[in-house]
């Protein structure tokens, strides 16, 4: 069953748009619904529909929040699409946020980029064109993924690392537990060879799991595993890690410094970074290259990190900074500072915002690489996608649009479960610590 669906449809052509800007539309938006579903995990998408039948699709999917961004839209962003011309992109964009009064923030920002992603799968099928060619075709033949690999210890993370080779993958994120802790968040424990590697869900419940975490032990652990891993897997190989946010600027540099012989592809979230000017610390100590942004939402998140080139990677998701148009006018920011893309694309983020990120990757001319944590089999049987791998290398497929289908009845079958991220309490005396 459905929970949440909600449909506005239009008696009066026009009649809520109340807008000037030009000609009027050949077509208008008759209906937005919000759809929710859990095949394996909660996903909220927007779907909007023209009144010439033409549909697209845009993720709203906020991990752990997802129903608050069913509310904002379902209260404040739908009743505004009605009879808007759908091709208006940037005018949609600067008219639910420079028009909102209250801007930014993670649950605003998710339900734009579910507008603004819906209205470029519109404008993809009007026109015949996969989104990329709309944003100015490709600049490479397919954009490289990183893979998820983790174990508790060396022999499951080897395992882990081979799983990934085998696929294809040419860049790997390497997570490993922790001596003296027990789960640490982004590892999956025991993997058989072969087996496919998926920590998310995290297990769900209706409040969050308490996981231990001890800066002291995870810096004193971390480099010697880089050691192993270069030792077994040669000095070619991207190598990536995530730091989830847990260290302060001092430790950050600390672990940069002493990630430096193993040459990482890129350290992640070395700490958090609501204080931009922290990272001034990090980078003045490393050369280890710094990614940080999936918890972003707004160009303002990154203006003293791009300006004063404080990271070499912007990791936000399409999903979370105001879509395609959000994430694009970021990248032109970051592009003048020699700042890289690394979008976010693990579980959480649909099939649709993940196809809107390849869109993006293959346009924009300041590529780094993209995240590739690929979604369970009743994921990708709700939302049918076009795009592929192969090679290392993602591309999103030449449909029309954005090139995902929904499955309207087989969403239908898998209800909403509230479900949360961990928060991790420090072992020595519980307190809670950063994520
Ligand atoms: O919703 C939070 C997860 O998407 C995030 O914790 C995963 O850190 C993550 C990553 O790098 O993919
Ligand atoms: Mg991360």
């Amino acid at each position: 069953m459905q929970l949440y669906s909600l449909c506005f449809i239009l008696d009066r052509a026009g009649s809520s748009s109340g807008h000037r800007t030009g000609r009027d539309p050949v077509s208008i938006i008759e209906r937005a619904e919000v759809l929710v579903t859990s095949p394996g995990r909660n996903f909220v998408t927007l779907r909007i529909t023209t009144s010439d039948g033409v549909t697209g699709l845009g993720d709203a999917t906020l991990n752990g929040r997802e129903l608050s961004v069913v509310a904002y839209l379902q209260e404040h962003v739908v009743p505004l699409l009605i009879g808007r011309d759908p091709q208006k992109i940037e005018d949609t964009w600067q008219y639910l946020y420079r028009g909102a009064y209250w801007r930014r923030g993670p649950v605003t920002m998710a339900a734009i980029s579910a507008v603004d992603i819906a209205l470029w799968d519109i404008k993809g099928k009007i026109t015949g064109q996969p989104v990329y060619q709309l944003l100015g075709g490709a600049t490479r033949v397919g954009a490289l993924a990183y893979a998820h690999a983790s174990g508790s210890d060396l022999p499951s993370l080897f395992t882990s690392i081979r799983n990934h080779l085998d696929q294809g993958f040419r860049a790997i994120r390497v997570q490993t537990g922790v001596p003296g802790l027990g789960q640490v968040y982004g590892v999956g424990t025991n993997q058989k060879v072969g087996e496919k590697y998926d920590y998310e869900p995290a297990k769900r419940s209706t409040v969050p799991l308490e996981e231990e975490w001890d800066s002291a032990a995870y810096l004193q652990h971390i480099p010697a595993v880089f050691e192993a891993v270069r030792e077994e897997f040669g000095w070619s190989l991207p190598l990536l890690h995530d730091a989830h946010h847990r260290l302060t600027p001092n430790e950050a540099a600390s672990l940069g410094k002493s990630l430096e012989p193993y040459r990482l592809f890129w350290l992640e979230d070395c700490t958090p970074a609501e204080n931009q000017e922290a990272l001034r610390r990090v980078r003045s100590q490393t050369t280890t290259p710094l990614a940080i942004g999936e918890v972003f939402n707004s160009v303002f998140d990154y203006q003293t990190l791009i300006t004063e080139q404080l990271i070499d990677y912007v990791r936000s998701a399409v999903t979370h900074t105001g879509g395609i148009s959000g994430l694009k006018k970021i990248m032109d920011f970051a592009a003048i500072y020699q700042i890289k893309s690394g979008f976010h694309g693990p579980t959480d983020i649909s099939p649709v915002g993940q196809a809107a990120a390849l869109h993006l990757d293959l346009a924009i001319h300041n590529f780094g690489i993209q995240e590739y944590m690929q979604h369970s089999a009743p994921t990708l049987e709700v939302f049918q996608t076009s795009y592929t791998f192969e090679n290392g290398l993602l591309h999103p497929g030449d449909n029309p649009g954005l090139g995902v289908e929904y499955d309207d009845a087989l969403a239908g079958t898998f209800e909403y479960q509230p479900a949360y991220l961990p928060v991790n309490r420090l072992a020595l005396d519980g307190t809670l610590h950063d994520w």
